[in-house]
């Protein structure tokens, strides 16, 4: 699809004269921008057209990234040395006083201010980058648990309800609109074998055994900006927080870290797990969130650990059987791919439960003892 991002541009309150043009990122849902305009001295801007398929109430939605994107530099404006313009999204308003604009065809924009000297990551590299991940979406959560849920739109329902997810793929299932089910009944049968399991912190939830939370609830790791010297610096791609479990952030998170592999790699002996990535998470994650996790929340971590990625690969494989509907795809069995990936990962997973469940609990112990000695 093109568009005429000049004139969409315009419609924004924008300084300097636009210059040049470029897609950016490897998101799968939205179409973003870099916008750079003749100033030098200006970063410029960062352009989104907002995929309203996927999200039905995009003036809802924008609506949720205002009030979190100015509870957070509140809060920050509050913190000796911090910077609120570097390390939160600031929105660019539209001339028409929104903070989206609408074009005649329908599609929603929005824009921020691009931050530059950043970088965000698909694949982790050091500890030190995935310590920093761990901080920064640990101290996301802990400035956003005085907000209040109920102020935030569900911007699209049941998103991490496993039971909805694999009613979703049961439905695809019997539709089997492509003729696709044939190909894939062994990952139908590894989904079948695990879904009794998966529902757990879904029911600890509902038994108000666990708090709902405001968390992000898309916490790839690409979905966080490190400054030059790879310290975390702001939180992204804040269009799925919402409500949810810590579980869900943490497994996600851990997902895209700890796999040596990309997520769409073609040879899944490709998936391993770099368990050191997963410990510098977990360590950087208490650093900043130990202060407020319940004793509960602490030992489901782990069950997100292994949710995520079966989770995701439910998504991926509903929408493979769907015909390719819901995330971008570059070749015809793209979305197979990503399942198999996923589930690789989680059988690795699997065999290292007890592993990580220790280092969790580990880093968890030795936070409380060093918050202990410091009262
Ligand atoms: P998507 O929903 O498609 O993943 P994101 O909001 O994550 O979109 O943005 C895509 C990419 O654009 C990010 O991975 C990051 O590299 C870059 N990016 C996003 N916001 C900014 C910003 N304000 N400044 C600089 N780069 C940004
Ligand atoms: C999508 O937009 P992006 O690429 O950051 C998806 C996430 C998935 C992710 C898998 C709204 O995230 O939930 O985990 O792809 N976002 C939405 O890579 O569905
Ligand atoms: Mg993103």
């Amino acid at each position: 699809m093109s568009y005429n991002i000049p004139e969409i541009v315009a419609n924004f309150c924008t300084e300097g004269n636009v210059e040049i043009i470029v897609p950016f990122g490897s998101g799968h849902i939205n179409d973003t921008f870099h916008v750079k305009t003749t100033n030098p001295e200006l970063p410029g801007y960062l352009l989104q057209r907002v995929n309203h398929h996927v999200f039905k109430d995009v003036p809802a939605l924008m609506n949720n990234v205002q009030l979190v994107t100015s509870h957070l530099k509140k809060k920050l404006a509050e913190i000796p040395g911090s910077n609120p313009t570097k390390e939160v999204l600031t929105m660019v308003w539209a001339k028409d006083k929104q903070c989206f604009f609408c074009d005649t065809a329908g599609n929603y924009w929005r824009m921020y201010l691009f931050l530059k000297d950043t970088k965000s990551y698909d694949l982790v590299l050091t500890d030190q980058q995935a310590y920093e991940g761990g901080k920064a979406f640990g101290k996301f959560q802990l400035l956003l648990s005085d907000l209040d849920t109920d102020l935030l739109f569900e911007t699209i329902p049941d998103f991490h309800n496993i039971a909805m997810r694999l009613d979703r793929l049961n439905k695809a299932v019997l539709a089997d609109v492509e003729g696709r089910v044939k190909e894939v009944l062994p990952e139908l049968t590894f989904v079948i074998e695990r879904a009794d399991t998966m529902v757990t912190i879904l029911n600890l939830g509902k038994e108000g055994k666990l708090p709902l939370r405001i968390t992000h609830n898309d916490t790839k790791f690409n979905n966080i900006l490190l400054d030059m010297n790879d310290h975390g610096q702001c939180v992204i791609d804040l269009d799925t927080v919402m409500p949810g479990y810590v579980a869900y952030d943490f497994g996600d998170a851990i997902r895209t870290i700890i796999n040596t592999a990309s997520e769409d790699e073609s040879d899944i002996t490709k998936v391993t797990l770099n368990i050191p990535l997963f410990k510098a998470y977990t360590e950087g994650y208490f650093k900043s969130a130990g202060s407020f996790l319940s004793d509960m929340e602490v030992k489901t971590l782990v069950m997100g650990v292994l949710l995520i990625p079966y989770m995701q690969g439910v998504r991926f494989l509903t929408d493979y059987i769907e015909g390719d509907v819901y995330y971008k795809t570059r070749f015809a069995e793209h979305n197979l791919q990503r399942t198999r990936v996923q589930f690789q990962l989680l059988k690795k997973l699997e065999e290292q439960y007890v592993v990580l469940d220790q280092i969790i609990q580990d880093v968890a112990k030795t936070y409380t003892q060093l918050a202990s000695k410091v009262e």
